[in-house]
């Protein structure tokens, strides 16, 4: 049963000093690449990379606003093409006064304003934040008087604006927008994006919405329902709440919103909008279908209203589509989204590895609606599924040295494939500096940036640990702040500790979570009756001294894992985990060909630690053979069958995330069982 006092929420990102080695590296990267060579991006000024138009079309749109200021009545709208996905510029390269790039472009601006907030909590950067400054008071000065801001309307034609709410991405910049602009509030306490958003979000709901004489529209690609949860749990006005459970309860009503908007009729029984999750009420949904992103982003604003709200039948059918996706649809990789046509969800255990989709943007919107699961209720299903995702589907969107990115996340490459296969041309063999469509990397950069939020909860019982990073908290204990600090070596080993500093007079709660993933481990430091177990969870419950310590050990070990009987694609193949992160084979160790490789599954695994580019990983090995192609035979496609010939090999297996650090080469997750 859904219960508000059971609720969880994570602690403000300035609560949280973030000291893991690991999750430090990452952010750093995050602060000292991807923000700054954003930045330019978002500018047009990175040579060889197509432009983003991104502020050229906020000042663009500002100055169209002062056009009109001053010759009123007289400014004549000039005609722009509407309904055109990306607009670019013809051979020429000469701009016209037209919106440039994809229609959902102003979303890199509030992305990186995002990721800029995250980092400032963490790292105050004087000069960052007047770089932050400046964008906003660029961004805010292309806003209506009225409220509206979407520059692809403001530039192109006001008079269409919510005429295409199905492809035209409007509602999706909004969501992003709020946001950032919650984010950027919360970090530096300034407030000019967040009330832009709010007057956006007041001009929203007079617009469209359940009542008589408003469009009874939703968005196309969601995140406004998420969105709109976030600003009404920072501002608490239940217009903001009334219009994300609108969005969320008029999807999928017949007739569609989206064919009246263009006026089309559906015919008697018909389905459609999967893609969009459209296709039937979401509280009548039990496969998760559709574009993979908009999916996620749609249970997380559902699992929101839900548990704010106490609605026991939306939370059933959240539960339902987690179910979908983590019993049928998700790789073990925690990428979702199996196929490239539509960037969708396929059928239930279709989850074929070299032609996968898994958008970097999926397995991230999976991390956000495994945290919203988990605020309405404690449970390591949702923080081990939010765990395997971030490790391994999320962090492989990015290099090493974060310089480069993957938005399709395989599980098999060969390289010459991706080139000569069109089948294949999705998979890059090879991360990309950027993208024309650059949704991934700067969602990469928010959710690392804020990665606490993910790691920590609390409420007034106490603190609940989902996933063991190190940091610094300063948590609510009654009335009264209290610090806490945690110390782990994960994801290289299982050793945690957790420091109560001062004493805390009454009953508070500290849960950890237990991994999925681990069949021994042990606590110290306190007695073990004194621990209750529950949902995946440790619970202890007491009065804390200043100093006291708890040591948790979870015993990482090598692990041979098979797929369901029903994954066709799989069968026959082992992958290994140790821990939270899921391996893979690459060339640069075992040579090409992996496809000839075959592990002996009853030998041991051996792991040990190594070094790449710097960053410390486990390396694990384990014994098998090759087959050898034999020359002389080569020539022949078929022959009679004879058995063939084999040779023993060891066989390297480095953490998936990491694969293409080392230059094109083959991968596999998967490896065929001798
Ligand atoms: O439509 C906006 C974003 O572009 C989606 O979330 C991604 O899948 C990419 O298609
Ligand atoms: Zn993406």
């Amino acid at each position: 049963m859904l219960n508000k006092q059971c609720i969880s929420k994570p602690l403000l990102l300035k609560k949280v000093k973030i000291t893991d080695n690991f999750w430090k590296k990452e952010m750093e990267l995050v602060r000292k690449e991807v923000i700054p060579y954003q930045w330019e991006a978002l500018n047009d000024r990175v040579e060889g990379a197509a432009p983003s138009f991104c502020m050229r079309n906020y000042k663009r749109a500002g100055e169209i606003k002062e056009q009109k200021k001053v010759l009123g009545s007289e400014y004549k709208q000039e005609e722009y093409p509407l309904d055109t996905f990306e607009t670019l510029p013809d051979e020429s390269h000469q701009l016209d006064g037209c919106f440039y790039g994809f229609v959902f472009q102003d979303s890199d601006f509030s992305k990186w304003i995002e990721a800029v907030a995250y980092s400032l909590s963490q790292y105050p950067d004087k000069q960052l934040e007047q770089i932050a400054d400046e964008a906003i008071d660029i961004v805010c000065k292309a806003q209506r008087e009225d409220g509206y801001l979407d520059t692809y309307y403001l530039i192109n034609n006001e008079d269409y604006i919510f005429t295409n709410l199905r492809d035209l991405h409007e509602l999706y910049c909004f969501g992003h927008l709020v946001e950032a602009a919650v984010a950027y509030y919360e970090a530096t306490g300034k407030d000019k994006l967040l009330q832009a958003a709010k007057k956006f979000a007041l001009f929203i709901e007079k617009h469209i919405g359940i009542e008589e004489g408003k469009k009874h529209g939703y968005p196309g690609h969601e995140i406004a329902e998420m969105a709109l949860m976030t600003l009404y749990q920072l501002e608490g006005d239940k217009r903001f709440l009334k219009l994300a459970k609108y969005f969320v309860d008029e999807r999928g009503k017949k007739p569609y919103y989206f064919d009246v908007e263009r006026g089309e009729i559906c015919k008697e029984g018909e389905e459609k909008y999967h893609y969009h999750q459209a296709h039937r009420p979401v509280r009548e949904q039990n496969e998760a279908v559709g574009h993979a992103v908009r999916g996620v982003y749609l249970y997380s604003g559902m699992a929101d209203v839900a548990r704010e709200t106490e609605d026991e039948e939306l939370f059933l059918a959240c539960e339902r589509l987690w179910n979908s996706i983590v019993n049928e649809k998700m790789y073990i990789t925690g990428g979702i989204g199996a196929t490239h046509l539509g960037e969708a969800f396929s059928f239930p255990y279709d989850l074929p590895n070299d032609t996968a989709y898994a958008e970097t943007c999926a397995s991230i919107g999976l991390v956000f609606f495994a945290r919203r699961m988990l605020e309405a209720k404690i449970d390591s299903q949702y923080s081990d599924v939010m765990e395997l995702a971030l490790y391994n589907g999320v962090l492989s969107g990015m290099a090493l040295d974060g310089k480069s990115f993957f938005y399709v996340n395989p599980l098999e490459v060969v390289p010459e494939a991706c080139y000569k296969d069109e089948r294949k041309h999705h998979v890059k063999p090879i991360r990309q500096k950027w993208f024309g469509c650059a949704c991934c990397p700067p969602n990469l950069a928010r959710l690392i940036s804020s990665i606490s939020r993910y790691a920590f909860t609390e409420n007034e019982q106490g603190l609940y640990i989902h996933l063991y990073i190190g940091g610094e908290l300063t948590a609510v204990a009654g009335k009264e702040e209290k610090h806490i600090s945690i110390q782990s070596k994960f994801p290289w080993d299982g050793l945690v500790d957790i420091e109560v500093k001062e004493d805390i007079t009454s009953p508070y709660t500290i849960a950890f979570r237990i991994p999925s993933w681990c069949n021994t481990y042990s606590i110290s430091g306190i007695d073990s009756s004194q621990v209750t177990i529950k949902d995946g969870y440790g619970y202890i419950t007491k009065e804390w001294k200043a100093r006291e310590c708890i040591t948790l050990d979870f015993k990482m070990e090598p692990t041979i894992i098979i797929a369901n009987e029903k994954v066709r694609e799989d069968i026959g193949k082992v992958a290994i985990k140790r821990g939270p992160i899921v391996y893979c084979m690459e060339q640069a160790d075992n040579g090409n060909n992996l496809h000839l490789i075959q592990i002996d599954t009853t030998k041991p695994l051996q792991w040990k630690e190594k070094e790449l580019l710097g960053e410390k990983f486990v390396e694990i090995k384990g014994e098998g053979v090759k087959t050898i192609i034999e020359d002389a035979k080569q020539s022949s496609l078929y022959r009679t069958y004879e058995s063939r010939k084999k040779e023993a090999t060891t066989i390297t297996f480095v953490p998936y995330y990491m694969w293409n650090n080392r230059g094109e080469g083959e991968m596999s997750v998967w490896v065929r069982e001798l």
